[in-house]
């Protein structure tokens, strides 16, 4: 890895990957212990490092161009606590953590709601639980990133991006119960169903997303509460349809018909069907706007001129507030539809969006 070489004079120990992520559908159903299906974006983080005998880490990342030291005693703030934060996890976890001299780089784009942190967590963590011979079984391993950010760098976030930066496969999105943590692999082979995922990073600022996730996380369990059950996954639509608040009823709707929604996408895909999962992604993104209210004006220009442009399903991805939006087109269609959401942005004075074709990639690994 040359820019391990550049800073550290020698070749590292060894050199991992961990993807950014883009859901299907299925979003903020993970903390209702509810239903995703993420795929993992080619796009990654590649961490170089050596084992030291000291309990001391260095870490250099290209995109913050800084290189940080920590000891077991230092609060890391910044983007060296998704480090830090996985470095103090499995030492919480009662696991004799290496130190390391690590070299970071990426080319997951950030702030644009494709997991870059998850993918840095998530390959720090393969890296450190490689070179220090760990014994901590993959399925296991979303669980402490994810403890990580919620712990160590003060994001609530649910289980999903974790879990898809360490365990989806190529060519496959990852179904995942996000109660039980069982997963199961379901083909997702765009191309020869003449389609392409096409993705529109929107570049629209992120505005207050921390507190507003918050926000939506605390409306859920107070919905739940409400309700009598443990998490929105187990109630009903009549349940949801007698809460006497009518932002709390939203709020639970948008769980209950998501979880839904994704228990029908995987339906289809199991038999096949790819381009019939279109209007449960339209139908997502319509949820997310009316329901959940965390869609900005960006993203729905984006999915309506994508519709009007043909595309079968379009909708936001990720947490919301901004961020990428997913359009399911023909194969032939990606730079029509591209232009078109162009047109739209240009029409109404935003910042030009950037669009790519995803295809479903590789979880965490070792070069
Ligand atoms: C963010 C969070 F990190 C995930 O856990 C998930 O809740 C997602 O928003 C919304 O589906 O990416």
């Amino acid at each position: 890895m040359k820019q391990f070489v550049a800073v550290y004079g020698a070749e590292p120990d060894g050199v991992w990957a961990a993807p950014g992520r883009v859901n299907l559908i299925g979003e903020h159903t993970d903390y209702n212990d509810g239903f995703v299906l993420p795929f993992a974006l080619p796009h990654r983080t590649v961490v170089g490092a050596t084992r030291l005998d000291t309990p001391q880490w260095t870490v250099w990342s290209e995109q913050a161009d800084e290189q940080i030291t920590f000891d077991l005693s230092t609060r890391v703030p910044g983007w060296g606590a998704y480090v830090a934060g996985v470095v103090w996890v499995l030492r919480e976890a009662g696991f004799d953590v290496p130190g390391a001299n690590l070299a970071i780089t990426s080319d997951v784009p950030l702030g644009a709601g494709l997991s870059s942190s998850a993918a840095l967590e998530s390959a720090v963590l393969t890296a450190l639980v490689d070179l220090g011979g760990l014994d901590l079984p993959v399925d296991q391993r979303p669980r402490l990133a994810q403890q990580a950010e919620n712990e160590y760098a003060g994001m609530p976030c649910g289980i999903m991006d974790q879990s898809a930066s360490i365990r989806c496969r190529a060519g496959h999105a990852l179904f995942l119960d996000c109660r039980t943590l069982e997963v199961e692999h379901i083909p997702f082979d765009v191309a020869s169903a003449g389609l392409a995922v096409l993705v529109i990073d929107t570049r629209a600022p992120h505005r207050h997303v921390t507190g507003e996730y918050a926000a939506r996380r605390a409306s859920c369990e107070e919905a739940a509460r409400a309700l009598g059950v443990p998490a929105l996954r187990d109630t009903t639509l009549s349940a949801v349809a007698d809460l006497p608040d009518e932002v709390l009823r939203r709020r639970a709707r948008h769980i209950v018909t998501e979880n839904q929604r994704v228990l029908d996408t995987v339906d289809l895909l199991r038999s096949g069907q790819v381009r019939e999962i279109g209007p449960l992604m339209t139908a997502s993104h319509g949820s997310m706007r009316d329901d959940f209210e965390i869609t900005v004006p960006e993203v729905d220009t984006a999915v309506e001129a994508a519709l009007s442009a043909g595309a079968y399903g379009a909708r936001m991805t990720g947490g919301g507030f901004g961020g990428c939006v997913l359009a399911l087109v023909d194969a032939t269609a990606t730079d029509q539809v591209a232009a078109a959401v162009a047109e739209a942005f240009a029409a109404r004075g935003y910042a030009p969006p950037e669009p790519f074709v995803a295809v479903p990639s590789a979880g965490a690994t070792r070069l």
